[in-house]
């Protein structure tokens, strides 16, 4: 924290505080196309889910390795079914268990009953999630508690190995994770990032790169499940690195920040990462996993939910349940765009790059011509060039004069907005502050489920 403080203060002497327009920072094509999937899958899978612990140790027996009726592909079909774009396997969590056959180490599936040794994990969700046209990942911890290299020079060169069989041997590959974690008791290991970075970009050009301070995708400082109800994409990480940054500064980013790492929320469906027969109860409801939507992709997050297969090798029934009522819950809320038709095209059209431009204090009058009621809004922002908006009033018409809805602060990728049910034939939004002249993609007003 206190590293953070005189870093921010660094970054301010540094950089004049009025960014100009040109200067603004910028997603690249990889980072837009990654913001748009909304809603991604993590899966915590490894010998963890067979011992009942969150951080295996490495002394782990592949022997106890052997999911019974492992199905990649009702998994992948789960997931799909339920709107996911991407899946991201733990290729290899903290006990350094492989769940794919790595030839640099022998702690793998491969030294596991399951399947006589023949089985790859990894090798059935990618192509899983090729059949069914979702995106793949893959999550490799640094931090390997099992391989004797690690803490010494050459466990650099292991780990680039491993990484380098991942990003070959398994189609395309879209998001690399690279956590930062590390017990107290981890041996010192100076990791080389920068390397394991440029193997991605070499291999995989299309693949985001996600650690807490990116370089394409950040932490966005919590596990909970909520980005910050300010969220910036644009950050400076001057002088921090994978496990050191101060998390509330991950969650609300910085307007002033000079680099584009939009905030990535992670969050489980049940209170662990891995599977717990015991948190089968626990599992977050399809309501619950609604709110944590608009507390992520609607505060210009992505959230990455995970799903933890069972040691049966699927998900628990309840899990695919709560899942369904996810998306069957968002797609009643949003399947009706109440602007539709009534504003300019541009804005209802779903695409970010045809924008109405809208300077401070200039408001954009939306005028439905009848009445509409909704109780829930949405703006997007054309973050292909940049990150724009401080603050906006969203205003309606009561028939007399114009009455305050909402004031809110960033937009950038979606800013959804949850308010008392409004009726009213007009509605008025004013950029009250931004960077520069907001260009606003999108407008949404929807009347919500009755289930949220
Ligand atoms: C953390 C890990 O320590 C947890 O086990 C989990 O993988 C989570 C997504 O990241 O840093």
């Amino acid at each position: 924290m206190k590293k953070h403080a005189l870093l921010t203060l660094l970054a301010a002497v540094v950089a004049t505080s009025s960014i100009e327009a040109q200067d603004l920072p910028k997603p690249d094509p990889r980072q837009v196309e990654w913001q748009k999937l909304e809603t991604t899958a993590f899966l915590h899978f490894t010998v963890n889910t067979f011992t009942g612990k969150e951080w295996g140790d490495g002394t782990e027996s592949p022997q106890i390795f052997y999911p019974t009726d492992f199905d990649a592909r009702k998994m992948v079909k789960t997931l799909k079914d339920a709107g996911f774009k991407m899946a991201i396997i733990t290729a290899k969590h903290h006990d350094g268990f492989c769940l794919w056959p790595s030839k640099y180490t022998d702690h793998t599936v491969a030294s596991s009953p399951w399947k006589n040794g023949q089985g790859d994990v990894v090798k059935e969700i990618a192509e899983a999630c090729r059949e069914y046209g979702i995106k793949f990942g893959f999550y490799l911890s640094p931090w390997d508690r099992h391989e004797e290299q690690y803490g010494t020079p050459s466990y650099n060169a292991f780990y680039k190995n491993q990484l380098r069989e991942l990003l070959t041997n398994y189609g395309e590959v879209s998001e690399v994770w690279f956590d930062g974690a590390k017990g107290e008791d981890a041996k010192d290991m100076e990791y080389d990032f920068d390397g394991y970075w440029q193997l991605v970009r070499e291999l995989q050009p299309k693949a985001v790169m996600f650690s807490d301070v990116g370089p394409d995708v950040r932490w966005v400082g919590n596990e909970s499940g909520n980005a910050g109800e300010t969220c910036w994409s644009t950050i400076d990480t001057v002088g921090m690195a994978p496990g050191v940054a101060d998390p509330k500064y991950l969650n609300v980013g910085d307007p002033d920040g000079n680099l584009w790492i939009p905030a990535e929320t992670d969050v489980s469906i049940r209170p662990g990462w891995f599977y717990h027969p015991e948190e089968d109860s626990k599992v977050k409801s399809g309501k619950q996993l609604v709110d944590l939507y608009y507390k992520s992709v609607g505060r210009n997050s992505l959230l990455l939910l995970n799903i933890p297969p069972t040691p049966k090798g699927q998900f628990a029934e309840q899990d695919v349940r709560n899942l369904h009522d996810f998306r069957s819950i968002l797609d009643e809320t949003f399947k009706t765009n109440l602007a539709s038709g009534k504003v300019k095209k541009q804005l209802t059209d779903q695409q970010l790059t045809t924008a109405v431009t809208l300077k401070e204090k200039q408001p954009l009058v939306l005028d439905f011509k009848k009445e509409i009621a909704f109780d829930r809004a949405m703006f997007q922002e054309n973050i292909v060039e940049g990150q724009r908006n401080v603050t906006a009033l969203l205003e309606y018409w009561d028939g007399k004069a114009w009455q305050k809805a909402d004031e809110f602060t960033t937009i950038g990728y979606k800013r959804l907005l949850r308010l008392p049910l409004i009726k009213t034939s007009r509605v008025r939004v004013t950029v009250l502050e931004a960077k520069q002249p907001v260009q606003l993609a999108e407008v949404g007003f929807f009347k919500a489920s009755a289930r949220e």
